[in-house]
């Protein structure tokens, strides 16, 4: 299973600190990737599919450059990944600056208008998941997802 083989090649990193040398993901440049969530007047993700690789540290930056709140959520995407942490940033004197920090399982994030947050994980698994979508529903009863908010992801 690849999955296993995944992560029998990422476990012994963080086993003993004589093997951090080597592949200590925590030293490792992350592949930078955004995603702004909605645009102006339209509930999308842009992009709305996303590609990543195995064994490979992540920084997903999820901004939200619309008016309305919305969600980054997808179960199947959230399976497939092991998170080091999802930070939210704040531009401040031209610098992003860090407010918090969260580690552990993550499974949704949620993005008030004109802040952004940062996912930083290494994909453990491969596949291909159609669950991401945003879930929150507007004044006319829909979801943003009804509205074409939702996204393909693929993980080589
Ligand atoms: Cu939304």
């Amino acid at each position: 299973m690849r999955l296993l083989r995944v992560l029998s090649i990422l476990l012994p990193f963080c086993a003993s600190p004589a093997a951090q040398a080597a592949g200590n993901l925590a030293g490792q440049e992350p592949i930078v990737v955004t995603v702004e969530l909605g645009k102006p007047g339209e509930h999308a993700f842009v992009p709305n599919r996303l590609r990543f690789e195995t064994g490979k540290l992540y920084k997903l930056i999820l901004k939200n450059p619309s008016n309305d709140p919305h969600y980054f959520t997808s179960h199947a995407f959230s399976q497939m990944v092991f998170t080091r942490k999802v930070q939210v940033t704040q531009p401040r004197d031209g610098k992003n600056v860090t407010l918090a920090e969260f580690k552990g399982a993550i499974r949704e994030i949620e993005v008030y208008p004109g802040q952004s947050a940062e996912w930083w994980f290494v994909p453990v698994a491969t596949g291909k998941v159609s669950d991401l979508r945003c879930g929150i529903s507007g004044t006319d009863g829909k979801t943003h997802a009804d509205h074409g908010m939702v996204g393909e992801i693929v993980i080589e």
